[in-house]
């Protein structure tokens, strides 16, 4: 029986081996198992995606992805554990999952997701060793009615850490990252509540890194790309997940202390606002209405002004161009 969280020791052993071969008995010795063991490892990982090279009496080296999420050491006040998984279902169901076991803030991070979500019920595509997919499990104290402006704030922080990569990108109301015209990452965030109260918030974000076009499915292949496809830059998902969960815990944490109000992050967001003044149409179930987009309200409403002139509040739906 292979143990999880073993072959995730065997992945770490290799992020910190920077390339090199690591031998059989080097692993088998710091893991504290057999060198067959090790070799069931191995091949277990190589059956996920991993691509490792193996030499006769040399040993492993890690080809692909050497980027992998699953490895990072967290350098966080605000979550207290991670669950690094290879495949699972959706982080946002793990997350759940958990919320019963685990009290205090954690994250689920996964390489793959066989069905990644996205809202009412969508797809969420999640190919293997390309993307960033994972989930914030949170207990905020906060009203009910502030929670829907985490996904504005989520959008925000990822944002702002892609700028760090000089990577500039466009928040497309209300959950949508976009590159150019293409959506590069989404956010799902889902609540429960314990009467009138917040009992958690699990914050899902996709980000598509180095994903292909011909990785996405046939309906929406000509609407995604990924960091890569867009600007031909191969960024770090692991240093890329990092410097999210740093700006997103300063933001959460300064948004928390205000009890629940974006204050600068509207105007951050207003500033990358996807068809800021321009015309576009406005999908609320079934209507559908041609508007130009004036901006957000400090509570993640979106302000739009009508064909008639008339400025109306956009509290669920989407922006279609
Ligand atoms: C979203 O939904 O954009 C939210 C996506 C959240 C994904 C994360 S991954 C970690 C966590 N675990 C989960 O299971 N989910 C979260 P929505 O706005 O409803 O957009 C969904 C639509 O985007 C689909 O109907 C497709 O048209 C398109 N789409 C699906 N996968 C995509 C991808 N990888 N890249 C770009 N577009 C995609």
């Amino acid at each position: 029986m292979i143990k999880k969280n073993q072959l995730l020791e065997v992945l770490r052993l290799f992020s910190d081996a920077k390339g090199n071969y690591l031998s059989g008995e080097e692993i088998g010795k710091r893991l504290k198992i057999s060198r067959t063991s090790v070799w069931k490892y191995i091949k277990s990982l190589q059956e996920t995606g991993f691509i490792i090279e193996g030499k006769t009496n040399i040993g492993y080296k890690f080809i692909f992805p050497t980027d992998t999420p699953l490895v990072i050491d967290l350098d966080t006040e605000l979550f207290k554990s991670t669950i690094a998984l290879i495949e699972t279902e959706s982080t946002n169901d793990i997350a759940k999952e958990f919320s019963k076991k685990l009290s205090e803030n954690f994250i689920v991070v996964a390489e793959k997701q066989t069905k990644g979500r996205g809202r009412r019920g969508r797809q969420w595509s999640s190919p293997f060793g390309t993307g960033l997919y994972f989930s914030l499990f949170l207990k905020p104290n906060l009203p009910v009615s502030v929670i829907p402006r985490l996904t504005i704030l989520a959008g925000v922080a990822v944002s702002e850490a892609l700028d760090k990569f000089g990577v500039e990108t466009k928040l497309k109301w209300p959950n949508d990252i976009m590159i150019g015209n293409k959506k590069v990452g989404g956010i799902l965030s889902e609540m429960s509540l314990e009467g009138n109260e917040i009992d958690y918030v699990i914050l899902g974000i996709g980000i598509n890194v180095h994903t292909d076009y011909d990785s996405f499915p046939d309906d929406f292949r000509d609407k995604a790309g990924s960091i890569r496809t867009e600007t031909g830059k191969s960024i770090s998902r692991r240093e890329l997940f990092k410097e999210i969960l740093k700006n997103l815990e300063s933001r959460y944490i300064e948004f928390y202390d205000k009890n629940g109000i974006l204050g600068e992050v509207r105007y951050i967001w207003e500033k990358r606002a996807y068809g800021l003044n321009e015309e576009v149409y406005i999908t609320t179930g079934e209507e559908k209405e041609n508007c130009k987009i004036l901006g957000l309200k400090e509570d993640g409403v979106l302000l739009v002004k009508t064909k008639e002139g008339k400025v109306k509040e956009v509290f669920a739906g989407e922006v279609l161009f």
